[in-house]
């Protein structure tokens, strides 16, 4: 019997859904679907199959359910399956949950000891052919790009050593290569970090391992043309808070963070160190550089943005302290150590998102999640959840944004381009938005090049969505290994 506990993270909207099905040319209820959308949108939600083992359950510790959206001709299907991890197929059989507490194997049930604890819940992405679905503590899982039925764990044919990998790989769109890693690489809370390259066609030809400053969540990181950016940011792991059955992952207010520097394909002891103080990251927009310098994007707040991971210092999790600013890091690679910084946008936010045909090179092209738009007065004021979509540019601090109603709740944004050779940022934001009144949820396409007013087209669900991280979009050439991406000539596309 399944009945999962009475609360808030299970009520009303949050409701687990556990459904999986087909939807042939979903209703579109406002506006028209460009026709030059030709391909597929696919993401990830979580959406736990069984109540936790523990108590203390949370949104990452959930199984991976993957949508798709079909876009052809007009019109949009859409698909939505689990993802069989080894571990979703052990549960299933045993129709109850096996695992514990999120990333903490010393909870699990004795009968799935050693067994890989992924969930393949956090991305899904397209490289060398194939669909992958990820999630930072395990290896992918690669699945059927039209059916999304499970194939089954990728591992590059032998050639992922760590028994990790991230879930934001890079693909450098010039060269077609896949750049990756995985941290806690020999086991959790160790400080062991391998970096892979691969190339178009997924064969890997580079690996490099090092060690981190201290064991923490790498979650994402960052690619330029010449180097590889790992920031260390203090959600720190350790082995004797696992053993306890403790968290996974705690804030440490007190620690610097630092941000690894190592040329692209370069060994693990090429590795540097730059240090600052305390302060949180999460997701990347961007990197690029000019040979020497390191320029690095992303939303930088004063704290952990995770109310579920414990505060060292004790201190209660404050969500307006988690407020997080678009800034740029930059590293002289041959000058003092040290990292500057520079706020470019006075929107906080997240989900950064790019015209990934630009990839590791200079960029004019950002979108995401915004909290607010100071001085902007079409919206009220701040609640602390994303409730407007934009399309930045993080050279003039440029935002053109859109919010979906102060009841809706806007999602990653997806860029897709207008055609293989559109300049930089003219295309389509893809946008799912939960309607929490109507508890249903729609697919909105937005003009990328004029966000602000408002949709193209509203492709409704008749159903409500899950709690979504990240996806990509696929063009149909790429699909039908007509080309190795759609995006523009000699890309890898396929993006993180
Ligand atoms: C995140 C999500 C995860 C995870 C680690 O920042 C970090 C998002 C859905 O799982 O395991
Ligand atoms: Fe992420």
């Amino acid at each position: 019997m399944v009945r999962f506990p009475d609360a808030p993270v299970f009520a009303g909207f949050n409701r687990p859904m556990r459904f999986e099905g087909d939807l042939y040319d979903v209703e579109v209820v406002q506006g028209e679907v460009p026709r030059q959308l030709d391909g597929t949108f696919y993401r990830v939600q979580l959406d736990p199959q069984y109540p936790a083992k523990a108590g203390d359950d949370m949104p990452f510790n959930w199984d991976g359910m993957v949508t798709s959206f079909r876009f052809e001709d007009g019109h949009v299907d859409f698909r939505s399956r689990y993802v069989r991890t080894p571990r979703f197929v052990a549960e299933r059989a045993a129709r109850r949950a096996l695992f514990g507490s999120y990333r903490n194997p010393f909870t699990d049930d004795p009968s799935v000891a050693g067994m890989v604890r992924g969930l393949a819940n956090t991305n899904v992405y397209f490289h060398g052919g194939r669909l992958l679905a990820a999630k930072e503590d395990s290896p992918p899982i690669e699945l059927d790009p039209e059916t999304l039925d499970t194939i089954g764990p990728f591992d590059w044919g032998g050639a992922l050593t760590s028994v990790t990998a991230t879930a934001h790989p890079k693909v450098d769109p010039v060269t077609g290569e896949l750049v990756f890693f995985g941290y806690a690489a020999t086991g959790e809370a160790t400080p062991d970090v391998a970096y892979y390259e691969a190339d178009a066609t997924g064969k890997v030809v580079h690996e490099a391992w090092f060690q981190v400053p201290y064991p923490a969540m790498i979650h994402d990181f960052a690619v330029s043309e010449h180097f590889v950016v790992f920031p260390i940011i203090p959600l720190v792991m350790d082995l004797d808070r696992l053993r306890a059955g403790g968290a996974a992952f705690a804030w440490d207010p007190e620690r610097e963070i630092y941000l690894g520097v190592l040329p692209r394909k370069g060994g693990g002891d090429e590795v540097v160190w730059h240090r600052a103080s305390n302060r949180f990251a999460s997701h990347i927009m961007n990197a690029f550089d000019d040979g020497r310098h390191v320029h690095v994007d992303t939303p930088v707040g004063r704290t952990s943005a995770f109310p579920f991971f414990p505060d060292l210092s004790g201190k209660p999790f404050d969500p307006l302290a988690t407020s997080a600013y678009l800034s740029r890091w930059t590293v002289d690679t041959e000058g003092a150590p040290g990292i500057g910084e520079r706020r470019l946008l006075e929107a906080p936010g997240e989900f950064p998102r790019m015209d990934d045909r630009f990839a590791t090179r200079p960029y004019r092209f950002g979108a995401m999640a915004l909290t607010d738009v100071p001085g902007d007065s079409r919206f009220g004021p701040p609640t602390g959840a994303y409730r407007i979509v934009a399309a930045v540019d993080p050279e003039s601090g440029r935002v053109d944004a859109y919010s979906p109603g102060p009841r809706s709740t806007p999602q990653e944004p997806c860029f897709v381009p207008r055609a293989p050779d559109a300049p930089e940022g003219d295309g389509y934001l893809l946008v799912v938005v939960g309607r929490l009144d109507e508890v249903r949820s729609d697919l909105v396409v937005l003009d990328a090049r004029d966000v602000a007013a408002g949709p193209l087209a509203t492709v409704a669900l008749p159903f409500r969505l899950r709690y979504g991280l990240h996806g990509n979009w696929v063009d149909r050439a790429v699909l039908d290994g007509r080309s190795r991406s759609g995006a523009a000539p000699g890309t890898g596309g396929g993006g993180r």
